[in-house]
Parts: structure tokens; sequence; C-alpha cells
């Protein structure tokens, strides 16, 4: 086994017996200890020494040993040398040995490691070099990450990495790649469904690289897949390659379409917090064929129940056109919201709850709604006593007052409402049969009960301020989950002789 000898240094101590050979006295030099490196090899120059002097009078001193201190000293010829030092009449002597076998030469072992993944670190001895002597001999040896300068997998490319062995450097390439894939397959979220003349889309993989890492990957490049043609209506087989894995799958392709319109017939009424319902969309193809699709969930670019009011669906069909529509998202009473009898209370100027929108205005009315009435004969003007405002100036035969009411579970209710007759000048009572007819969710159900005249004593119909609280006008009444409506229509009477009511607010009363 050969050994390295280039920078390896030996300090080493000679010590030179002191004897008084000249002059003699406290400032004479008694010994002289030289400490230097004593393993040259052929053709070095002189490493440098030190040398502790130590005089009769006991003083010491550190001196660097210079050339002309020394003889002796020759690295030209291998073999062991004696350097003399002479030093304040003094003279040590130290031996040197001049080796001619060292590494003349440093190459980067054929079999070494170039292939890394983007990321991962040197091992060491992923790389070894061929080291070369003097004589002629070799030694193999690995190399370690101390030695190298450069190895960087942080990017993907080609990477020249240098190796340092002494004064000897050497280098070598690495490739540095992506990881290669052990595993793939569809990811749920891929497009199987085209139409024709369609351009490709993005095929999304799952996988598992080499490097233990996951990730979804999205293939866009119709380069790497092959079988992808929308050229007519009917089934295809994919196959996508991405880094050593193929997945394969298929896709449909639809016939073409030319148009889409929201149909007939969609649910335009929610309640707070509902799900999406129904719609469908009407497809005119480019063979001039027609079909219809139900709205799904996933065509849904905007739905939102969460408040009540207006609100507004998109539809996105297949990306190729939107389609817009408006809901009413009724608001959804809490128990909190119970009167004391635990009626849940609508008032009529509340649009959350009731839709005043089938209702249209008499002739020359302004408002369907008034918080104030006016004493005969005067310009007095005072609170009708209406809690907020009633409903006014509305009896028009045809009418429709549809109130919305969201059910937490399904069962038995009672309907009210707090109103004030206004027929023969707020004088008489009115009949709710006379002046309504009455749907609950779609089916007709009859209304009785009496609202008693508006104005009290003998005072004209302006002074009106009596309201009529009636808790039960329907008889039980069974309700559904969820959003129930429940529609007023005004009956031809209503809009003539009875100019009823000034409806105050409506109640929904559990039965309990
Ligand atoms: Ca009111």
């Amino acid at each position: 086994m050969k050994k390295a000898m280039i920078c390896i240094c030996l300090a080493v101590a000679l010590a030179v017996s002191a004897c008084c050979l000249t002059a003699c006295g406290s400032d004479a030099v008694r010994t002289l200890t030289v400490r230097g490196q004593t393993e040259y090899i052929v053709g070095d120059v002189f490493a440098g020494a030190e040398m502790t002097v130590v005089y009769e009078n006991g003083r010491r001193e550190q001196v660097t040993v210079t050339a002309e201190m020394m003889s002796g000293f020759d690295t030209s010829v291998a073999g062991v040398k004696t350097v003399i030092v002479e030093y304040g009449g003094k003279v040590a002597e130290f031996v040197i040995s001049v080796s001619d076998l060292y590494v003349s030469s440093m190459a980067i072992a054929e079999d070494s490691v170039t292939d890394y993944v983007k990321g991962s670190a040197y091992a060491d001895g992923d790389a070894s070099v061929v080291l070369m002597y003097t004589d002629g001999s070799t030694e193999t040896k690995d190399v370690t990450a101390d030695m190298l300068t450069g190895f960087d997998t942080s990017e993907a490319g080609d990477v020249t990495v240098s190796v340092a062995f002494g004064k000897l450097t050497a280098t070598y390439e690495i490739s540095v790649r992506e990881p290669l894939a052990l595993s793939a397959k569809l990811n749920s979220d891929t497009r199987l469904t085209y139409r024709v003349g369609d351009e490709f889309d993005s095929v999304l993989l799952d996988v598992d690289f080499e490097d233990g890492t996951k990730s979804t990957v999205t293939i866009d490049d119709v380069s790497q897949v092959v079988g992808f043609d929308t050229a007519s209506v009917g089934e295809r087989t994919l196959s996508v390659s991405f880094r050593g894995a193929t997945v394969t799958f298929a896709i449909e392709v639809l016939k073409s379409v030319s148009s889409v319109t929201l149909a007939d017939g969609y649910d335009s009424l929610y309640g707070v917090g509902d799900p999406f319902g129904f719609a469908e969309l009407e497809l005119t193809y480019a063979d001039g064929t027609k079909d219809t699709v139900p709205v799904t969930e996933d065509m849904l670019a905007e739905f939102d129940t969460s408040e009540s009011g207006e609100s507004e669906v998109v539809v996105d069909f297949e990306g190729r056109q939107t389609l817009t529509y408006g809901i009413f998202v009724a608001g959804r009473l809490t128990a909190a919201e119970a009167t004391e009898a635990g009626a849940y209370k609508m008032q009529a100027e509340d649009e959350d709850y009731v839709d005043m929108s089938g209702a249209a205005l008499q002739p020359n009315a302004s408002s369907k709604f008034e918080s104030v009435t006016q004493k005969a004969g005067t310009n007095e003007e005072y609170s009708n006593g209406a809690e907020g405002s009633s409903t006014a100036n509305i009896s028009v035969e045809g009418n429709k007052i549809v109130i919305r009411f969201i059910a937490d579970a399904a069962g038995k209710f009672r309907f009210g409402m707090s109103a004030q007759s206004g027929s023969g000048s707020g004088m008489n009572d009115t009949q709710l049969s006379d002046a309504f007819s009455l749907k609950v969710n779609g089916g007709d159900k009859a209304i009785s009960g009496t609202v008693r005249r508006a104005t009290a004593g003998s005072v004209a119909w302006k002074d009106m301020t009596q309201w009529t609280e009636l808790t039960d006008v329907a008889g039980e009444l069974d309700l559904a989950a969820g959003l129930n409506t429940i529609e007023l229509t005004f009956l031809q009477k209503t809009a003539t002789a009875i100019r009823l009511p000034n409806i105050d607010y409506f109640m929904i009363t559990p039965v309990v």
C-alpha cells in the first residue's frame, strides 16, 4: 500500500546537545532546538523551520531558520539528508527524508455517479479518483463531500464539479434532472368530456416521484398525449406519458353546441341557506338538433342564498357560455324572533318575507305602503297605528301578495294577519272570504275571519287607526320543512266595494 506524501507535515523536535565550543558567557548560545517539516518529495523547496535558542544566561528566544543558516538541504535526489543549522556559534542537525514517490496526477474514476435528481445530496463515495504515483502505480480513492466544489443540484441541467486532492484538482460533469415518476394516476378533476372541434385542454396526474415526493401535475402540451382527436363524436382512448409513467384513460367527444339558453320553469324562489334547486339548459347543436340538460352544481359560477333578498345565479356551461338569472332568497325567522304567543311575525313591508311584486297600485296612487292617516276634513296627519307601515292603495282585482315562510321542520301551523277594513269608508267590517282567495304551497285553502272596521266611532274613513289581529284564518296548515309560500289573491269585490284591506303584518304560528 502506497502512502500519499504531499501535504503531510510532521513537526519534530530535533534536540542538539549543548556544548560550549566558542564564546561561552551570559550571551552565548547554549542550545538550539529546531522544529520543521522533515518529509519532502523530490523538487520541493524548503518548507521553513523554527528553532528555540537557549542562552547561557537562561534567556530563550524563537528564531526562524533561514536559508543562510542552513547547509545540506537538498531535494534534488531522493534519500535521507542531514541538514545543518548554524546559529550563534552553535550547530544543530536535523534529518529530512526526500521521497520520489508521490501523486503526480489525478483522474475522476469512470464509474463515478454523474446522474442526480434535482435537490438530492452528494453521498461520500458517489465519485472516486484514480491517483497516479510517480512510480506508475495507481490508487483509487473515494471522494468525500469536503473535497468537492460546485456540487449543486438545485436546478436541473449540467453542472461542473471540482475535486481537490492536495494541490491537484480535477473536474467532472454531473447531470441534474427532474425526478422520474414511479407511478401516476389520473386526477379526478381531469376533463373527460369534449365537444367536436375542441382543442386539447389538459390532463391532471397524481404522481409519486422517485425522490418520495407526490404532486399533481398538469399536462397541457398535447404532444405528450397520444390519441386525442375531437374530429367526430365518440369515445377516445388517450395515453399520457410523464417522466417514465404512462396513464391511459377515455374521453367522450360530444356534439358541438351552437347555442345555449335557460329553459323556462327554473326555481326562482329560495330560502336563506337553501341549496341549489332546479334549472335546465336548452342546447341547440351544430347539426340543428336540440337537447335539454339539467344545471348541476358544478356549473354554478355564482349561487348564494346566504342572505335574503334578490340574488343572481350565474351558470357556466362548459366554459363556453355563461347564463345569468335572478332568484329571490326569502328570510328565515328564528325562534328568537317569534312573539310571546309563539307566532312568527312578518311585516307586510318586509320584502324578505312578503313579495308585493304581484300587487299593482290603484290608479293615481304612488305607494303600496303607508304609515300615516289623515283626519277627515283636515290636513292633520298622524300615525295609522301600524307597526312600521301597512299596505295601501292596492285594491286591484287579481293582485297577489305572496308570503314566504321557511319552516325548520315539517308540521302544522296557523296563518293569521293584522288588518283593517276600509269598506264603507272604513265603517264596515269585511269577511276575508269576500276579499281574498288563498293558496298554500300552490293548493287552494278556504280563508275565513272578520276584519273589523278601521275607523272608530262615527268619524269618516280617513281616520283609520283600528286594527284587527286574527291568528287563525285558514285552520291548521301542513307546511313543509324549508320554504313555503302563502298566496293571497284579491277578488273582484276587493277592488270595488270592499277596498280591503290594509294589512300591517302576517303571522304564522306553530300548532303545539
Ligand atoms: Ca307593518
